[in-house]
């Protein structure tokens, strides 16, 4: 892999996780976090994801985000090597509504951690919030963009119900 000047890699098992994971790049970019998406498929494109996990700190990249559903290898997979640290999305499956993708991710043996989050959208976003929480001990800038982007979201939280809503 050539060099990228993205902090985080967001990479899906599929085309069809990108209505997912979208979530997860719309909230780097809100943060001002440099990111590249990438369709790594670890049973279709295995020599790909190879590639890209061995290549990716080299690259870099300082955080993976995957994303993947069903049988969803991928992020494990990614993480057994790099170093890198990597936060596991569980995508929705149409079977099993991703309680398959989320004990996939999340039941990794002991010595390779995966971080996983929650199913679907909720998760990419807060890959993205963590992904962004560990650059940000390095980076002031966006410390204080993370700080701004809580306070935001805790301003926008009314007191009352509103029947309007
Ligand atoms: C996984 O299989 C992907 O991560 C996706 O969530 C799931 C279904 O893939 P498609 O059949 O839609 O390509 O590899």
């Amino acid at each position: 892999m050539t060099t990228t000047k993205a902090d985080v890699a967001i990479i899906m098992g599929s085309q069809s996780d990108w209505a997912t994971m979208r979530h997860a790049a719309e909230t780097l970019d809100a943060l001002g976090v440099p990111h590249e998406s990438l369709i790594v498929s670890a049973h279709r494109t295995p020599k790909r994801l190879y590639d890209f996990a061995t290549g990716a700190k080299a690259a870099g990249f300082k955080v993976i985000v995957a994303g993947a559903g069903g049988a969803a290898h991928l992020p494990g997979m990614a993480a057994a090597l790099t170093p890198l640290p990597v936060f596991g999305v569980p995508v929705e499956s149409k079977a099993l509504s991703g309680q398959d993708s989320l004990l996939s991710i999340v039941q990794m043996p002991a010595g390779i951690p995966v971080g996983t989050l929650a199913i679907g959208k909720a998760g990419a976003v807060n890959a993205a919030l963590l992904a962004a929480a560990v650059l940000a001990l390095s980076d002031d800038g966006l410390a204080r963009r993370l700080d701004a982007w809580r306070t935001a979201q805790t301003d926008r939280v009314a007191e009352r119900p509103s029947d309007e809503a």
